[in-house]
């Protein structure tokens, strides 16, 4: 409770901030996108996760403002990148599944992009499986609203949680993120590679764009360039960084 009047009040000031992940693309080694990702420094409470944080704005119904700043602000720093001179193809945005009951979600999400001045490919959208649980119709009319602007949906951490084929052939998505879990152990665990492997050829099929998270070593890289996944995201690239960091880390020497 303490946490959430704290939260309240450094949303009201304008107190958090978004780190920006690159996503490569893994046959051109160029840019493909950036995902952004909340994070909170309180004053005296120091930083706090987002593990933590999410959970909180949830239990204290603070989970819409908090999507609503992240859309506002990623649409803002992709403009802000161009005007520095890097062009910053897509930027994905975490969801919560709370937001997606909301109707009013994919009218803000054009309203953003109209204010942003952007074409919609720009943005793209993470839910995770608890959306997909979550067959409430409002949430399945609302996923296909957004898909209608033309914006990106991808489900985020893919094989954790109660993910079910059927399901992800009823969704309007455009691309899957295969959950880290799998690649930390894709090198040394059969099952995982399985899996991997799997997911791959169904995203593929499927015509998604399969996105691998976690890749933290060149091993991994290897093997899934040669699974044919299409873009890559971890540590081996670079961490979740402040928006200058990330135009230094993208047109920087080299
Ligand atoms: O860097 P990392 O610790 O940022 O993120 C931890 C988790 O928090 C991830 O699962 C990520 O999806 C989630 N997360 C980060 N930022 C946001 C956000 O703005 N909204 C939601 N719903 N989840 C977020
Ligand atoms: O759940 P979601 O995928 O939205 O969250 C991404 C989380 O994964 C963030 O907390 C981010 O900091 C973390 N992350 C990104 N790349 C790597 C990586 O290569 N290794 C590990 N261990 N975590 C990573
Ligand atoms: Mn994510
Ligand atoms: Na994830």
């Amino acid at each position: 409770l303490l946490l959430g009047s704290a939260l309240r009040e450094s949303l009201a000031k304008g107190m958090l901030n978004l780190h920006y992940q690159p996503q490569v693309d893994i046959k051109t080694g160029r840019l493909y996108g950036v995902e952004a990702l909340s994070r909170w420094k309180h004053p005296t409470l120091g930083n706090i996760y987002p593990s933590r944080f999410i959970a909180v704005a949830e239990d204290t119904g603070q989970i819409e403002t908090i999507g609503t700043w992240s859309l506002e602000e990623a649409t803002r720093q992709i403009n802000e990148w161009e005007r520095q001179g890097l062009h910053v193809p897509t930027v994905s945005v975490n969801l919560s599944a709370a937001h997606f009951r909301n109707r009013g979600l994919p009218a803000l999400i054009e309203r953003i992009l109209k204010e942003r001045k952007l074409t919609p490919e720009r943005l793209c959208v993470e839910i995770t499986e608890s959306v997909m649980m979550d067959e409430n119709e409002d949430t399945m009319a609302g996923l296909a609203a957004i898909r209608n602007l033309g914006v990106g949906l991808s489900m985020d951490d893919f094989g954790t949680g109660y993910s079910s084929l059927s399901r992800l052939t009823r969704l309007p998505l455009t691309e899957i993120k295969i959950d880290r879990s799998f690649i930390m152990n894709l090198e040394h665990d059969p099952n995982a590679q399985a899996v991997t492997t799997a997911v791959i050829g169904i995203g593929n099929r499927l015509n998604m764009t399969v996105v691998t998270e976690g890749v933290e070593t060149e091993a991994q890289l290897k093997l899934l360039r040669g699974l044919h996944c299409d873009v890559v995201q971890g540590y081996l690239f670079a961490r979740p960084m402040a928006p200058d960091a990330l135009l230094q880390w993208a047109t920087g020497p080299e």
